[in-house]
Order: C-alpha cells, then sequence, then structure tokens
C-alpha cells in the first residue's frame, strides 16, 4: 500500500509554474553541450540513475556539544524520520533509500519496519552500529572505548551489538554495516597505539565473520573528536590497512569532515579505489573539522572533484566498484528537510558536472604534459551551469522542479508541528 506524504497534485502545480522556463533552459543548455559534442540527454539518463542515502539522524535537527534547538514538527522517532525522509525523496528523486543508526532506531518489529518504509517509497542503506556512547542498562562502559577496549567483555558487547545490527539490517533489506568507533586517546601515553589497533583488529574480525557473504563492512575513520590526540582508526591509512587484514568484504568509508584540514580527499578517493577499497562516502562539507555542514556549502569545488574521481574510478573498476553514497550532516541551523533537498541537489550537480568532462581531451593533456589544457579540462565542465538537467531528470521522474518552493507549498513541517509532540532540549548529536 502506497502511503506518499506529498500529494502528485502538489507536486504537479508547482511544477506547472516552472516547466516552461525549464524548457527553454534545458534546450538552450543541450544545444550549447551539443557543440562540444556532448548529448545532454545522455548526461540527464545518467542522472537519473544516480542516488545517494539519506540518514536517519540528520532528519532531526542536530546540535553541538552546547545546545541543540528543536524546532517545531521535527520527527521525534524512526516512523516520523521515515516520513521525512519520504518528503525528501518526493521531490528530489534522488534519495530512496534511509540509513538507520542503532539503538537509535530501535523498534520491536524490524519487518513490519521495512513494509512501512516500501509503503513510504523508501529502502534502507548501510546500518549504522553506536559503540561511541553508552545506553542505558549497558552492562559495560564505551567511556575508554569499545572494539579497542582493554576490558575484554567491553569488546564482546561491542561485537556483539555489531553482530546485532547486521541481524537487523538482514532483516530490513540492507547489505552494508558501517563502522565508526569513537575510540582513542585524549593524552600522550594514554595507550600504546599498536596494542589498541590488534584489539581492533581482532574484536573487529568476530565481526567480519558474522557477515553474510553479500554484505561489506564499510569502515569509517576520523582524525579526531570525541578523543582529541589520537584516534584508533584515524586516518585512511589507518583504514585501509584495517580493511586489508579483515578482508575482501572489508571497506574503507570517507566521511569527508574526517580529515586533516586541506588534505587532498579527492586522492585518498583514487588511492582506495586502486587498491579495491573503495566502499562509500559520508557527504558533508566543513570549514575547520567535522563540522557536518551541508554539502558543497562551503567547498563546492572540492566535491566536484571527489566525483570527478569517482567517474575516473567507474571508467576503471580495477576490482570493481560499487561505492555506496550517503550523506552525513547535522543541521543545526536549517529545517532538515530543506538542507537534505540542498545537499542531494548540490552532490547530483556534482556527479554531473564530472560527466561532462572531456575524458580524451583530459588523458592527452596528461600524458601530453599540457598543465594548463589538463586543468581547463576539469575547470570547464565545473563552470556549466547544470541545473537544468538535473531539474528535468527529477521532473520527469515525478519530483519538483524547484524543490524547495515545491517543500514550503507543501506546509509539512506546520502541518507536522500540530501533530507531532516536541522533542526535548539538550546537547545534540555530532
Ligand atoms: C561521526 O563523526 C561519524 O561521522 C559517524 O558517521 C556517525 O555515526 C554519524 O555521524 C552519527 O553520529
Ligand atoms: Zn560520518
Ligand atoms: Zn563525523
Ligand atoms: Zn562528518
Amino acid at each position: 500500500m502506497s502511503n506518499l506524504p506529498i500529494s502528485a497534485e502538489l507536486i504537479a502545480e508547482a511544477n506547472a509554474r516552472d516547466a516552461q522556463a525549464l524548457e527553454e533552459d534545458y534546450a538552450a543548455l543541450g544545444r550549447k553541450l551539443s557543440r562540444t559534442g556532448i548529448d545532454i540527454d545522455a548526461i540527464k539518463n545518467r542522472v537519473t540513475g544516480f542516488s545517494v542515502a539519506v540518514p536517519s539522524w540528520g532528519a532531526g535537527r542536530g546540535g553541538t556539544r552546547f545546545a541543540k534547538f528543536p524546532i517545531a514538527g521535527e520527527p521525534t522517532n524512526i516512523h516520523e524520520k521515515l516520513e521525512d525522509c519520504a518528503v525528501i525523496n518526493q521531490l528530489s528523486r534522488v534519495t530512496p533509500r534511509v540509513s538507520p543508526h542503532f539503538p537509535w532506531d530501535k523498534v520491536s518489529d524490524y519487518k513490519g519496519l521495512r513494509e512501512e518504509a516500501e509503503s513510504l517509497g523508501l529502502g534502507f542503506d548501510a546500518v549504522n552500529s553506536n559503540t561511541f556512547q553508552d545506553q542505558p542498562g549497558q552492562a559495560q562502559t564505551y567511556a575508554t572505548g569499545s572494539l579497542s577496549s582493554t576490558v575484554e567483555a567491553t569488546r564482546q558487547q561491542a561485537v556483539e551489538h555489531n553482530i546485532e545490527c547486521i541481524e537487523i539490517g538482514r532483516q530490513l533489506g540492507s547489505t552494508d554495516l558501517t563502522v565508526w568507533v569513537g575510540d582513542g586517546t585524549n593524552f600522550p601515553g594514554q595507550q600504546d597505539f599498536a596494542r589498541s589497533l590488534d584489539r581492533y583488529l581482532e574484536a573487529a574480525s568476530q565481526v567480519y565473520a558474522a557477515l553474510p557473504d553479500d554484505w561489506r563492512m564499510l569502515l569509517e575513520h576520523k582524525m579526531f573528536e570525541p578523543a582529541f590526540y589520537s584516534t584508533v582508526i584515524s586516518d585512511w591509512g589507518s583504514s585501509i590497512l584495517a580493511a586489508q587484514e579483515l578482508g575482501p568484504k572489508a571497506k574503507c568509508l570517507v566521511d569527508l569532515g574526517h580529515h586533516a584540514p586541506n588534505v587532498n580527499i579527492e586522492q585518498i578517493v583514487a588511492r582506495l579505489h586502486r587498491f579495491g577499497k573503495l566502499g562509500g562516502f559520508h557527504f558533508n562539507d566543513s570549514k575547520y573539522g567535522d563540522d557536518d555542514l551541508d554539502s558543497g556549502s562551503i567547498n563546492p569545488h572540492q566535491l566536484y572533484l571527489v566525483f570527478n574521481e569517482l567517474v575516473e574510478a567507474e571508467l576503471n573498476p580495477r576490482d570493481g566498484f560499487n561505492p555506496s553514497y550517503m550523506i552525513d550532516q547535522s543541521h543545526n541551523v536549517t529545517d532538515p528537510i530543506e538542507s537534505m533537498l540542498s545537499s542531494a541537489e548540490t552532490i547530483t550537480a556534482c556527479f554531473a558536472k564530472a560527466l561532462l568532462v572531456d575524458r580524451e581531451a583530459l588523458h592527452a593533456a596528461q600524458e601530453g604534459n599540457d598543465t594548463m589544457m589538463a586543468f581547463q579540462a576539469l575547470r570547464r565542465a565545473y563552470n556549466v551551469d547544470v541545473a537544468p538537467i538535473i531539474a528535468k531528470a527529477r521532473a520527469e521522474a515525478g519530483g519538483a522542479i524547484d524543490v524547495l518552493a515545491a517543500y514550503r507549498d507543501s506546509q509539512w513541517r506546520e502541518r507536522k508541528a500540530q501533530e507531532r509532540k516536541p522533542v526535548g532540549l539538550g546537547a545534540g548529536i555530532v
């Protein structure tokens, strides 16, 4: 049974306002692109096949460690979060999957939850485990670590939680387990670097052993926070070494905010792909650290360069190419639905721009050491405004030409403010 939250009539009415202008812009861009031998419809068809998952936790207002400022009508549980994610997908048509986090999204009936998601036009993406905070009634604390803890019973508890997440994910139809641990230290000397990694690897291998054949374990590295001196899986080096040691089903996940400042993330992407270990992304943007700002809001060029490597990787699949794309943002000052609509559009646009790169010209310039023309091959595509392609693909798939205007027309948040109970105050989640 379909239970879609936004009426098709509302989208059609909103689109009627913009349809003529879109046709004109699409035709003009089509003529411009055809002068360089690009078929705009072929690009549009690739865009139609593109998708990025949204995080269940992103549907709520995020927060900082200082405060969280909830908004009226914010979702209070996984059911309401799914509804909001369905709104995002209905309007954008590029976010058909939701990535759940446990135990935050715990319910008693996962078969029922899967059906509920299906009725909203959604499926489930990677399952995320949580061993970075304690839960009420939990036997062991994660205060000094989880998979790498010096306490055997704590490591065991963390392993069992991850295995439970796999079990839940099987019922939800997921095939990836994303593991980010907060394990690390705040003081030099606090832990032995080698022995803590040994303990992590031993525990992670127990989780790995429980993976079904068609599953992957995505290791998410992070340089700092909450640990501020060292972390166990601190960078892509530690991540790929761990993934290589664990086995072929272990891959690396790149969260764009989890690197040292100014690090060349697009090169990391190329390296991970070269060794068959590129598992997925958490898209967001940052100015200073793991700021979890909206994708492309600070440095859209970096996001484009990442997609340039992804398109390049897809053309040279090496050990296969199947990265899982997901948004991981903290929406502290916006309506989360609006942020994810805008971010999904930005991410898709970077993908579309990367498709426009004249790869033949780029490769020829690279081989001939023609630096300026190589750079120009990338720059030319970056400078194209691909908005008409994205909007046209979306509208043809039943989505809105102007996603934010249609969302505001729907008065979704105002309506939910009447129906949903207010969320509590307090520090948010990172
Ligand atoms: C933490 O910094 C990471 O980005 C993780 O992906 C985390 O599980 C997620 O952000 C939810 O807090
Ligand atoms: Zn992340
Ligand atoms: Zn993060
Ligand atoms: Zn982040």
